[in-house]
C-alpha cells in the first residue's frame, strides 16, 4: 500500500492535526516525520481541546498505531508532558505508539543555545519557539546529535555529558545574557528520559516497510507548513526541517514511488507567527477580525498570529512543490460576515506582474495583486452538507480549484471533528 501524506500548504497552522484526526478511521498507522515539540495540533471532539505537540494526530483512536518517525526531534520533557495529559483522559498509549531510534534528542543545551541565538539576533530574530529545533537539527546534520537509540547504549550519559558541555561554551559564546540553572533542567531531563525509555523503540524504516507489504494503510502528518520548508519556505524564517512531500520520504524511509495521496491542507485566508515575510499581511480591522474569528494564536507559545487575505501565489508553489492530489480548506467559517473577500493571484514584483513566488517576497519587493469575491453572510458552524454551503462560498472554492488545478475533497467549519464536510 502506498503512504499518503497530509501537509501544510502555509505557514503552519492549517489544521493539519484536526484532518488527521477525521482521516484516522481510515489508516491503521499514523506517522509524524518532521519537526518536533514546535508544532502544536489541536483536535477538539466531544466538547474537549486537545492539543499535540510531538505525538501523531491519530492517538485518540484505539485501533491506530502511531509512529515518531526518524525525521522527528523529540524533547523527552515535553514528551513526558504529553504522555502525563494522554494518562489523564485514559489514553493507551502503551501499545500504540512507537518511536524511531533514528529520531534525534533535543536536550536541554538544545534550548538554550536556541534562545541564546534568538537573543544575539535581536531585531532580525526568526521567531524560533524556543523549542530547541534549530539547534537540534545542526547536530544532526553535523553529525555530533544523540538519537534515542542511544538511550539502549550504557554509555550514553558520557556522550550526553560531552555535548552538553560543548553546549555551554557555546552559551558563552553568544554573550545573550541567558540565565539558566542546568542541574534543574537536567534532574528534569533525565527523569523524563526514563519515562521515555519505558516506550518501544523500533528500527522504523523497516517497520513501514514490512506495513506496506502487509497492506496496512499509513498516512505521514506533516507538522508547520511549506512556507517554513528549509529548502523552499522564506529562509531564513523557516524551521530546521523539510515540511514539504519530500520529507516525509527522508522522514520515515518511504520511497518516493510509494507516496500515493499528498492532502494538502490550507486556511481559507493566512496566518504566520513569528518573523519574515508575509506579502498579504492587513494591519487593519479585516486582519484584526481574522484573529479574532479564527482565535489565532500559536498553539505551542501562545504568540498572537499574524493574519491576512488567501495568497494564491504562494499556494500553487506549495501544491506544485509537495504534488498536492486533494485539497482540504480550513476555517471558512472565519470568513462569514466579509462584504468582501479579497485573493492574491499575482505580485507586482519590482515592478513586473508575476505569478510564480520569486526568491525573495519581501515588502520592498513584492505587492499583491488581488481579485475580490463577494462574501457570505450565513454562519458555516452548523452545516453538515456540502449542499448547505452559500453559493458565495461555491463560488470561491470554485475559483480556487481551477487556479490550483486541485480538487477541493473537505471544507472545515469549525474546529470540532464534527464540523468537516465532504465534498466528493
Ligand atoms: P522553530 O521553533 O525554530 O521551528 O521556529 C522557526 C519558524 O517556524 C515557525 N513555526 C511555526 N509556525 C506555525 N506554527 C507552529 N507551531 C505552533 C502552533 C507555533 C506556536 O501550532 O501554533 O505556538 O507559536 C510553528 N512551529 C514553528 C516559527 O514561528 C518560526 O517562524
Ligand atoms: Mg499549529
Amino acid at each position: 500500500m502506498a503512504v499518503d501524506l497530509l501537509l501544510g500548504l502555509q505557514w503552519g497552522d492549517e489544521g493539519k492535526g484536526k484532518i488527521v484526526d477525521v482521516l484516522t478511521k481510515n489508516y491503521n498507522i499514523i506517522a509524524r516525520f518532521q519537526g518536533g515539540p514546535n508544532a502544536g495540533h489541536t483536535l477538539v471532539f466531544n466538547g474537549r481541546k486537545h492539543v499535540l505537540h510531538t505525538i501523531p494526530s491519530g492517538i485518540f483512536h484505539d485501533e491506530a498505531i502511531n509512529l515518531v518517525g526518524n525525521g522527528v526531534v523529540i524533547d523527552p520533557v515535553i514528551f513526558k508532558k504529553e504522555l502525563d495529559k494522554l494518562e489523564e483522559q485514559d489514553v493507551d498509549f502503551r501499545k500504540s505508539l512507537l518511536i524511531s531510534r533514528k529520531a534525534h534528542i533535543i536536550l536541554p543545551t538544545h534550548r538554550l543555545l536556541d534562545a541564546a541565538s534568538e537573543a544575539s539576533k535581536g531585531k532580525a530574530k526568526i521567531g524560533s519557539t524556543l523549542k530547541g529545533i534549530g539547534p537540534t537539527y545542526m547536530d544532526k546534520t553535523g553529525r555530533n546529535g544523540i538519537r534515542i537509540g542511544e538511550l539502549e547504549l550504557s554509555d550514553w550519559k558520557e556522550r550526553y555529558r560531552a555535548l552538553a558541555d560543548k553546549h555551554e561554551s557555546m552559551i558563552d559564546y553568544y554573550d545573550a545574557a541567558i540565565e539558566y540553572d542546568l542541574k534543574e533542567l537536567e534532574s528534569e531531563f533525565f527523569e523524563a528520559v526514563k519515562v521515555l525509555k519505558s516506550l518501544t523503540f523500533i528500527d522504523s524504516e523497516e517497520y513501514v516497510y514490512q506495513a506496506q507489504r502487509q497492506g496496512k494503510t499509513i498516512l505521514a502528518e506533516g507538522a508547520q507548513g511549506s512556507l517554513l520548508d528549509i529548502d523552499f519556505g522564506t529562509y531564513p524564517f523557516v524551521t530546521s526541517s523539510n515540511t514539504t512531500a519530500a520529507g516525509a520520504c527522508t522522514g520515515l524511509g518511504v520511497a518516493p514511488n510509494q507516496i500515493g495521496d499528498v492532502f494538502g491542507i490550507f486556511k481559507a485566508y493566512t496566518t504566520r507567527v513569528g518573523s519574515g515575510p508575509f506579502p498579504t499581511e492587513l494591519f487593519d480591522e479585516d486582519g484584526e477580525t481574522m484573529a479574532k474569528v479564527g482565535h489565532e494564536f500559536g498553539a505551542t507559545t501562545g504568540r498572537p498570529r499574524r493574519c491576512g487575505w488567501l495568497d494564491l501565489v504562494a499556494l500553487k508553489y506549495a501544491v506544485q512543490v509537495n504534488g498536492v492530489t486533494q485539497l482540504m480548506m480550513m476555517k471558512g467559517d472565519v470568513l462569514s460576515g466579509f462584504k468582501t473577500l479579497k485573493v492574491c493571484t499575482a505580485y507586482n514584483y519590482k515592478g513586473e506582474v508575476i505569478k510564480h513566488l520569486p526568491y525573495n517576497i519581501e515588502p520592498e519587493n513584492v505587492t499583491p495583486i488581488y481579485t475580490e469575491f463577494k462574501g457570505w453572510s450565513e454562519d458555516l458552524t452548523k452545516m453538515s452538507e456540502a449542499s448547505e454551503l452559500p453559493k458565495e462560498l461555491n463560488e470561491y472554492i470554485a475559483f480556487l480549484e481551477k487556479e490550483l488545478e486541485t480538487p477541493i475533497t473537505i471544507v472545515s467549519v469549525g474546529p470540532d471533528r464534527k464540523q468537516t464536510i465532504f465534498r466528493n
